[in-house]
């Protein structure tokens, strides 16, 4: 086979004094942190589409960079993809991979022809990609014109049978490749003015494509996790899938709330104007925290960039919220993020995902470290207290009633008293300490 990255070696983890920009500075794959080896903490996946497939386009101009890896015709290209993809995880030590159907396979005139493509390129990947993983698929019910106004939601009912099936397939190359995880993203599930949607049938009509795709893939031994990945908007004005809250409303709402976990994306929840925690507190709260898309938007832009995770304090808030949740169990962190279009070298791609991996690897050190010293978490909940004892504990248990709670105000008198400090400063500036002793 040849090698696509001539000249690059295995990236090797040298420590922080490190200069090579080819190695990692803080991402120790092997090593044991808190009972567990850093790859299986952070679980890093490859996304195919932006990897293998991005070439740089963007509404000015074309592609900066080849990603044609060397072929020509469709179906060479897509297996050329494979074996790129290979060399990059093996020299990268990333175990896992991301997809949507139309990545890995390009579409044919016909479904039946499209689906013939899909099973010669999934029986290659079984082979070229053995030991590699599948963290989760997808189906890109997006990109062609015949989702122009949706897929699950869209105003013809043709078009939904078609998504559906298409659909189906994909969670069957999902359970074909070993995947534990199955994404929707809801691509042009939303609308752009509601003079001409029908917003309550369009959302029921979601739910009904969601419960049949759940009920197909129990039915042919699906062990792993659906997600639903919320994003705000673009590319529609109001996509339905705001945020982690009104997701979990419609998952109750439609009874699906036991079957969906969320797949959460740093820059979808800016975009959603939350922070990349706040979105991850709110799916931990709920019992839905699943996996993540790790990325950041810029915070002068407001649409989706999709850049190369760098920033540690976010990191190391995400790996705070994942370590709190217990860790990753079907989930990982998928880097839905591409190299800046002036970024257009193969070697850049290594750049890219050493600066994410490295900046994830501090991360989760970090968040290992604030939890050990414990000053933030002692804080909360001394901040808290007052609902363990007394009246507090009495309304948690259920014991007190509204009355209970007047006659405790009018003995009490003033209670502005009862309050302390929330000590924003002092507290960012303990984390500030923590981090910058790592
Ligand atoms: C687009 C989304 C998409 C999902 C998978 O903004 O991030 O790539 O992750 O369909
Ligand atoms: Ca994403
Ligand atoms: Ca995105």
């Amino acid at each position: 086979m040849s090698e696509f990255f001539k000249g690059i070696d295995k990236i090797k983890y040298e420590g922080k004094t490190s200069t090579n920009p080819l190695a990692f500075k803080y991402y120790d794959p092997e090593e044991v942190i808190c009972g567990k080896k850093m790859r299986e903490h952070l679980k890093f996946a490859l996304s195919w589409w932006h990897t293998m497939g991005g070439d740089g386009t963007d509404m000015f101009g074309v592609g900066t960079t080849d990603k044609k890896w060397g072929a020509s015709d469709p179906m060479e290209i897509a297996k050329a993809k494979i074996d790129a993809a290979a060399e990059i995880m093996d020299k990268l030590s990333i175990d896992y991979y991301c997809f949507h159907d139309r990545d890995i396979a390009p579409e044919a005139e016909t479904l039946a022809e499209t689906n013939k493509r899909l099973d010669e390129i999934t029986d290659y990947m079984k082979t070229k990609l053995a030991g590699k993983k599948l963290l989760w698929g997808t189906a890109n019910c997006f990109g062609n014109p015949r989702y122009m106004h949706g897929a699950g939601t869209s105003p013809s009912a043709d078009v939904f049978a078609f998504a559906a099936a298409q659909i189906k397939k994909a969670i069957e190359c999902t359970v074909k490749l070993g995947g534990k995880g199955y994404v929707f993203w809801g691509g042009r599930e939303g609308y752009e003015t509601l003079l001409n949607t029908d917003m309550k049938l369009e959302q029921d009509n979601m739910a009904r494509l969601m419960r049949m795709a759940v009920d197909y893939a129990r039915s042919i031994g699906f062990d792993g996790d659906f997600y639903i990945e919320p994003k705000p908007k673009e590319p529609t004005k109001h996509q339905y899938d705001f945020d982690t809250a009104t997701v979990i409303g419609f998952l109750k709402k439609y009874g699906l709330d036991k079957d969906f976990k969320m797949n959460i994306e740093a820059n979808h929840a800016t975009l959603a104007q939350h922070t990349f925690q706040h979105e991850l507190r709110v799916a931990r709260d709920n019992g839905v925290f699943g996996s993540i898309d790790a990325n950041q938007g810029d915070t002068l832009l407001g649409w989706d960039t999709d850049q190369f995770p760098t920033n540690i304090y976010d990191a190391t808030f995400c790996m705070y919220e994942v370590l709190k949740a217990g860790g990753f169990t079907n989930g990982g962190l998928n880097f839905d993020s591409k190299a800046r279009r002036g970024s257009f070298t193969r070697e850049d791609i290594f750049h890219a995902y050493i600066a994410g991996m490295d900046t994830f690897a501090l991360g989760l050190r970090a968040a290992v470290k604030l939890i050990e010293d414990g000053r933030i978490d002692k804080f909360v909940a001394d901040r808290y207290s007052s609902w363990n004892t007394g009246i507090g504990a009495d309304v948690i248990s259920g014991k007190a009633t509204i009355a209970d709670l007047e006659k405790y105000a009018l003995e009490k008198g003033d209670v502005t008293a009862s309050l302390t400090s929330g000590r924003q400063e002092m507290l960012e500036s303990i984390v500030n300490n923590v981090l910058f002793s790592l």
